[in-house]
Order: C-alpha cells, then structure tokens, then sequence
C-alpha cells in the first residue's frame, strides 16, 4: 500500500523559538517552545500481520525541491527528479522480501513486513526517515516499534554515503543494523563511528587502489582527479590520491564539483580540465549529481580525454547516451559484478496506477515514463525547480496536455526502470534484504535452553543483538556468489568488472566488459581479458598518452 504521509512527531524534533523583545532591555523575554512538527515521507508500508519490519531507503526522486524563503517555520522538503532505477531498487526490496516469506528453509516460522521511504537522494530526508524507523513516528522516544506496532530490525539503505552516514549516526546510537547497498565511503568501514553499519558492496578503499593500479598498468603518470563535493566523491579521492603517492604517479589537478550549481566552482573545475596536458582524469561521483558537469563538457566542447570513472556512473543510463559519446566515450570504470534475479523482470512489469489511488510514486512513475497526466490525479506533473547553467532559478513548469489513458503500454517503454541487463545494484539490494533474513534466521535457531547474551526470541529482541548475528552472517547468493562480511561490516572479498564505452551498431552505448579486477585480503590482481578491444576516444584512437 502506499501514501504519503504525513506524521507528526512530538519532541523529537524541538523548535526553540526564543523571541526576545524588540524593545530593548526593558521589556520581559519570552521564550516559547514550539513543535517543528511535520515528516512527509513518501513510501510503500506493509507491515501488519508479520513478526518484524526490515525498513528501507532508496532514492526515488533525485532532488527536493528549494524550500520558498519567505516560510518562517521549516518544514518538509518536496521532491521532484523521478529516479526510475531507485524505483527499480525499491521493487526489488518488495520482491525478495515476498520470496524470502515464501521459503520454507528461511525464517519458516515468521514472516517479515517492510516499511520504505524515498530518501529524495538528499542527507535531511534520510534523516527524517531515520528519526521515523527510530520513534515509530507517533511517540517521542526510540521504541523501536513502527506504526502498525511491528519491531522494525534493521534498515536496507541508504543509496549516497553522505545519506548514509547521517542515518547511521542516528540508527548507530541503539545498534540498529543498516545494511548498505551502494554506499562505499571509506569511512563507513569505522566501527567506532558507524557500530551497526554493513554493506554487501564494497568499500572504496579497494576500488581507489585498483584504479591506481589501472593507470599503473597502461603507463600513465600524470592524472586529474575531480570529485563530488561529497561524502563519496571527496573520500573516494583522498584514498585514491594517497594510493597514487606511494605509487609514484603525480596528481595534476584536484577539483571539486558543487552539489548546489556555482557557475564560479565549476568554471575553476572546468579551467583545470582544459588547462592540463593530463589527458586522463578520474571522475569520483554519483551519476544523479553529474548532469550540469557533463553539460559543461559539452558546452565547453572537451573531448580528446580518457575519463576513469568510479562505479556510480560507469554503468548509468542516465550518462550513456550516443549524444554524449563525444565527450565520455572510451570511460573505464570499475562495476560491481551483474546478475540476473530470476522473477524480478515479471514483478517489475505488474506495476500499473489504476491499482492504487493512492501510490502517488506509481502514478508519478507513469507519468514521467509516458509523457502524460493521469486523470483526477493530485500529483503534478513533472516540474523542475532546479538552477540553470547561468545561476538562475529555472522553473520549467513543464505540463502534458496529453491525459494517461492507462492503456499505454510497458512493453513499448525503453527505460531504466525495466531494464533488468544490468542488475548490479540491484543485486546487491537483494543480498541486502537477504543479509539480515539470515541474521534474523540466525537468531531465531539460538539455543533457547542454553541461552547467551545475545540469544534471543522474535520480535522479542534488542537491536544489538541481531548485530551480533550480522557481524558472523555467511551465506552464498542465488547466483553462487559467496557473501561474507568482515570485522569491519565490509565485504572484502569479490570482483569488479572493468568495463569501457564502445558504441554498437545501433550508435547505442554498450558497457564492454574488459577485464576484472579481484580482491580477497591483501591480495590483488587486475585481469585484462586476452580477445577485448578497449576503444580509446583520441584522436589517433590509441592509448592516451599522459606523462
Ligand atoms: N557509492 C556511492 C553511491 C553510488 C551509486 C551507485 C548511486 C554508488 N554506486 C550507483 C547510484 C547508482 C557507489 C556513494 O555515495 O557511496
């Protein structure tokens, strides 16, 4: 079922408005309390009727929308930007958690529930969502209890490191287990910092190394480094330059792109690139946060250089159109390995908005995929509130006169959302689910007659506990793919494949795999495969030279 809504919360968070008098000493000072009051969660809840809730966070909408300066209060951002392969992460959620309540060989005596919000890809809605999961929305103290009464047990999320670093400060402080499945931020790997954080991804550390390894090996020497000013661009950097130092390699330009567009800092970005004779450059950043720096590329006319990306956009639909092969064509990055999740495409495809008048997020789905306004809908169509390339506000109120009929067809839709050639993250938000199914698995076979510490009944557990279980969790994937996590919450053993954009015969982008890079404590090795062809987007079409 979904809704938006709409939950007031008591003191969790306070509004001290200290309103002094305005006539100087004389007058009394007044100190009122007031309730900011008011979450607004878009998202899907099915949580009655089953012995735990697993909540999740994915980035369904990219952005929210600039609040209006003139409101005195703050209150809860709206979002815009639909995200069709966070949507495609969020059914995932809903497909393994149906398959995992089908089989007899996990969990057989309990069901779990789930309760998702759309993090808007932005740091304050995950963090209303992880004061929601925390307070159960209607009480002021962690309870750990969602509306329905379900015991929430962990959280599958969030998408961005910077999200997910704020939730888990949060989620952190009672151990409530959060499983990550794309971010890699090094320095959630902290346990001091982050005690109840895991991830079925690896962290950047490895991914830094081997793209220092990648430059090794086709004899480059100088390189530019530009990243997203943020928790993932900004570490994912730090490492790979320490990396680059002990490699005696020499780093040429260091630039950061602005999260909120300045024509200033991504004209310094910009000049860097051009005024640089290293031809190669690694592009640290998420690919939602990518678009105005790719429309400066083009606008700027920068091609002739070899972009080494990092794997949150290698493999973007968004970035790989034939329009912008010019400029980013010849990219080599590293992918975490793909999959196919038997089931998912059918699930995928029985999605339609007549269902549910109430799903907002499917109406807007159906909207944005088809180009038209579903009929007596409240749920405006697609409006962009963001800034333009010159600074200012560039509201385009874009309308389709078009009405949905509900007829139109998924089957003549080319979109990310349906696309299921290249689950990668979306494997991973499946291993996640999966991850604390055993856990909780785990603890539901704890010997009860002998208990220990951290033995426990469901739904009568405390969060650390199930931690405990999540700390030794070992299972191997559908795929055969084996998944174990470290000390540190880490999966430290595994493979990237290295792919590079080449152009097919239908001008289309194709991610050509190239080679592998695998990884197991303290061993390393970078794989080229014997028969690939890499494309390089010079003008000789040969191996850049950067020294
Ligand atoms: N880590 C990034 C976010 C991210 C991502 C992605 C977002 C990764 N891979 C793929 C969208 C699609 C890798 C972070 O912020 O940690």
């Amino acid at each position: 079922m979904a809704n938006r809504r709409t939950y007031v919360v008591l003191g969790v968070l306070l509004f001290v408005w200290a309103k002094l008098g305005t006539k100087g000493q004389e007058e009394e000072e007044e100190v009122t309390c007031r309730l900011l009051g008011k979450f607004d969660l878009n998202g899907y809840v099915d949580a009655k009727n089953h012995s735990v809730v697993i909540g999740g966070l994915f980035p369904i909408h990219s952005r929210t929308i600039p609040a209006n300066e003139s409101i005195l209060e703050p209150v809860s951002a709206k979002c815009e930007g639909f995200n069709f392969r966070g949507f495609r992460w969020m059914k995932t959620m809903i497909h393994t958690i149906q398959e995992i309540n089908e089989r007899k060989d996990i969990l057989p005596k309990h069901t779990l529930g789930y309760q998702i919000f759309d993090s808007c890809f932005t740091v304050s809605k995950a963090m209303e969502s992880a004061l929601v999961f925390l307070t159960g929305q209607e009480e002021n103290k962690p309870n750990m209890r969602n509306s329905t009464g379900a015991y929430l047990a962990g959280i599958v999320g969030s998408g961005g490191s910077a999200l997910s670093i704020a939730a888990s400060r949060l989620l952190g402080l009672y151990y409530v287990p959060q499983v990550g499945y794309a971010s890699t931020s090094s320095v959630l790997s902290d346990k001091y910092q982050f005690p109840s954080y895991f991830r079925i991804v690896p962290s950047d550390n490895i991914q830094s190394q081997a793209m220092v390894k990648l430059i090794q090996h086709f004899g480059w020497v100088w390189v530019g480094t530009i990243a997203s000013d943020d928790d993932y661009g900004k570490y994912g950097v730090k490492v790979f330059k320490e990396n680059v130092e002990s490699a005696n390699l020499c780093v040429a330009f260091s630039e950061t792109i602005p999260k909120v567009y300045s024509n200033e800092k991504m004209q310094k970005a910009v000049n860097a690139i051009k005024g640089s004779s290293a031809k190669v450059i690694v592009l640290y950043a998420s690919d939602l946060d990518l678009s105005p720096f790719v429309l400066e590329m083009v606008y700027h006319n920068i091609t002739d250089r070899t972009w080494i990306a990092s794997e949150a956009w290698i493999t973007s639909a968004l970035l790989a159109k034939p329009e912008y092969f010019p400029y980013f064509g010849g990219s080599i990055g590293f992918a975490v390995p793909r999959s196919d999740i038997p089931g998912l495409k059918e699930f995928l495809y029985d999605v339609h908005p007549s269902k549910d008048p109430n799903d907002v997020l499917t109406i807007e789905f159906w909207q944005t995929a088809f180009n038209c306004t579903w009929p007596n809908s409240s749920v405006p169509y697609n409006l962009d509130h963001r800034v333009n390339m010159t600074g200012k506000a560039d509201r385009l109120e874009a309308t389709s006169d078009r009405l949905c009929t509900g007829e139109e067809r998924l089957e003549d839709l080319k979109n990310t959302y349906l696309d299921v050639s290249q689950l990668r993250i979306t494997n991973n938000v499946r291993q996640a689910v999966y991850t604390l199914a055993y856990a909780l698995d785990e603890l539901s076979r704890c010997d009860k007659e002998n208990p220990r510490w951290h033995c426990a009944y469901i739904p009568a557990f405390e969060p650390w506990q199930l931690s405990y279980y999540m700390r030794r969790v070992k299972f191997t994937a559908h795929d055969g793919k084996k998944i174990e996590l470290n000390d540190d919450g880490d999966l430290d053993a595994g493979h990237y494949d290295i792919l590079n954009w080449q152009t097919n015969d239908n001008g289309e982008v194709d991610f050509v795999k190239i080679g592998e890079y695998n990884f197991r404590t303290s061993k390393f090795e970078i794989v080229f495969a014997k028969k690939s062809t890499i494309f390089w987007n010079t003008e000789s079409s040969k191996l850049p030279h950067s020294v």
